[in-house]
């Protein structure tokens, strides 16, 4: 079934502009009310905590969409300055190192602000899309940030449910698999619980490199637009997507022939928070070896003014 656009595809599934007032730009983050968070914190049992970031300037690389760059990391002043006679130390005799860093928003793990994605000229609760113009004036980053997210969260992992090291280039999963691999796990997904999908492609970027990784055509595996998968999003009330991919979808919808069809969906349009490019591997073999795939889940993305996005590094706590 082809779709000429993501409009017509996205008709009469439901929405959440509004529901929390006209200026609202934390979307799914207001499921997050502080009964939430003890909820959360009531699933720490072992008190080991996980970060969920990968490493950014990695010698082995950063993992970005395509026509995004990695990072890059400059020193600005090291030992070397103090050698060449360039520097002197200050008084005292402290020496110091500095650095800076230049990458996109979007170049590591991180925060998608609402106002990231859209299509027919309006964001998330229907801001105009002209207000990303110079930076997002509306549903950017820092109303996430200063909001922060924190919550009982569940692990969804595809590839061990499916026997496998990883998801496949391309490898779908929807509700159906969602849901038979929670109950695989034991799991109970409830009402405004985090939930957080592993492929394990990341390993696919680290183990076998780059070129495997971007090998053409790009075609990240993920989850599937349906019909389905939306309205549960929606009457499960889930305040957050995060995955160890960097969109959190499959690249092209299979069916539909779209690109990202469900940042429409949930971000857009129900104000589901995306966190992308988690680090998830070390979580998972956790909680494989106990089978407790429910904990609490704490994350703040960096303060940043008129942001699309910024990288955090989250942490669960078992
Ligand atoms: C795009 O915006 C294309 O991707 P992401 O949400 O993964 O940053």
């Amino acid at each position: 079934m082809a779709h000429d656009s993501v409009a017509r595809l996205l008709d009469g599934l439901p929405s959440n502009w509004g529901r929390w007032g006209s200026d609202d730009e934390i979307g799914g983050l207001n499921f997050l009310t502080p009964d939430e968070v003890a909820r959360g914190l009531s699933l720490i049992r072992r008190h080991e905590p996980y970060a969920l970031a990968i490493t950014i300037n990695s010698p082995r690389g950063d993992p970005v969409w395509p026509g995004r760059s990695p990072a890059v990391k400059l020193m600005t002043q090291d030992k070397g300055h103090y050698q060449a006679g360039k520097l002197v130390p200050l008084g005292g005799g402290l020496e110091y190192a500095d650095d800076y860093l230049t990458m996109f928003l979007q170049g590591s793990t991180q925060f998608d602000a609402l106002g990231h994605i859209w299509y027919g000229d309006q964001l998330y609760n229907g801001f105009d899309a002209s207000t990303t113009i110079g930076g997002l004036d509306r549903a950017s980053v820092l109303p996430l940030a200063e909001r922060t997210a924190c919550g009982a969260a569940v692990l969804i992992d595809m590839p061990r449910f499916r026997g496998k090291a990883h998801l496949d280039k391309g490898e779908t999963f929807g509700l159906a698999d969602l849901l038979a691999c929670a109950q695989a796990q034991g799991t109970a997904i409830e009402k405004h619980d985090i939930v957080l999908i592993r492929t394990g492609w990341l390993t696919v970027f680290y183990d076998q490199g780059p070129a495997v990784f971007y090998a053409e055509p790009f075609l990240e595996p993920g989850l599937t637009f349906s019909r389905e998968l939306v309205e549960w999003f929606h009457d499960m009330e889930i305040p957050l997507l995060g995955t160890d991919t960097i969109a959190n979808e499959v690249t092209v919808d299979p069916e539909s022939g779209l690109i990202l069809p469900l940042h429409s969906a949930l971000m857009r349009n129900l104000g589901v928070i995306f966190n992308e490019i988690l680090w998830l591997e070390d979580l998972a073999g956790a909680c494989a070896a106990d089978g407790q795939y429910k904990f609490f889940y704490t994350a703040a993305p960096l303060k940043v003014f008129r942001g699309t996005g910024a990288p955090v590094n989250p942490i669960a706590i078992r």
